[in-house]
């Protein structure tokens, strides 16, 4: 009995020891969260490129965290120009490109994070590509690399369009910053004008109202605050869910005194 005991200790101990030897060297890892999409070479800035993301990329607005590393030395990098160029090539030899957010020149937590508002899925209708360019401010070089990526289309769309009065094409998507629970969540909507095919502006000057409903149940929720512009085409907001299921935001938005459009995105609480 005493024999079995001491070896238990000594195995505890052991463990113990080996649990806190190896919380001590384990490296702060920014990706920890996330999930990598893709990897190459910008041959000409000697930089390798890591495009990790939240979630699987997905037609809607999907946000981006670029890894850079000295391709020679494999220090990180984290200053640096980053340019997305993400481009669709449709069925029917059509072209476009859609709404992106640059990541800032300087790294937050060792990664670049921005933004890019996929606008169709791939698969029947065509195919993504993302050419991503590097000004690396370390070695003052300049390159790209381009992968092929696959974009889901999610059950329910979060993504919309429409063609305003003045025949402006129009895209709204929204992301939550943090997972969506029970109780009140920060919201953003997001609204891009279409200029061509490859270039979208920030659209700033509408308003919101927003109702969330459980369609199933018949339901809203109060406490909601309207999405208004923080900036760069972001409209803030704040929704209460009061129940884990299926959820509708509905928006109506406007310019001035005019209505612009009414369209909602069903989401689901977990
Ligand atoms: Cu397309």
């Amino acid at each position: 009995m005493k024999t079995l005991f001491s070896k238990y200790t000594f195995l505890l101990i052991l463990a113990a020891t080996a649990f806190s030897c190896s919380d001590n060297e384990v490296p702060f890892d920014p990706t920890v969260d996330l999930i990598k999409i893709d990897e190459g070479f910008a041959i000409g800035a000697a930089t390798k490129v890591e495009v990790w993301a939240s979630q699987d990329l997905m037609a809607g607005y999907n946000n981006i965290f670029i890894a850079l590393y000295d391709s020679v030395g494999g220090s990180r990098i984290t200053k640096a120009k980053i340019d997305f160029y993400p481009e669709m090539s449709m069925m029917g030899g059509v072209q476009h490109g859609c709404p992106v957010e640059e990541p800032a020149e300087e790294a937050v937590n060792q990664l670049f994070p921005g933004a890019i508002t996929f606008t169709m899925p791939s698969g029947d209708m065509g195919s993504w590509k993302l050419k991503i360019e590097v000004q690396n401010q370390v070695n003052n070089k300049k390159g790209s690399t381009t992968f092929s990526i696959s974009i889901a289309n999610p059950t329910a769309a979060c993504v919309k369009s429409f063609v305003t009065a003045a025949n402006e094409k129009i895209f709204v998507t929204y992301n939550f910053p943090k997972k969506m629970k029970v109780g009140i969540n920060d919201l953003d909507v997001i609204v891009y004008r279409m200029i061509n095919m490859y270039e979208f502006a920030y659209e700033e000057n509408y308003s919101f109202v927003l109702t969330p409903e459980m369609p199933s149940m018949g339901h809203g929720s109060p406490n909601n605050v309207n999405p208004t512009h923080a900036s760069k085409g972001h409209y803030k907001g704040k929704v209460n869910f009061t129940m884990t299921g299926d959820w509708r935001l509905n928006l109506n938005i406007s310019e001035g005194e005019a209505v612009v459009k009414d369209l909602y995105f069903d989401v689901e609480v977990e």
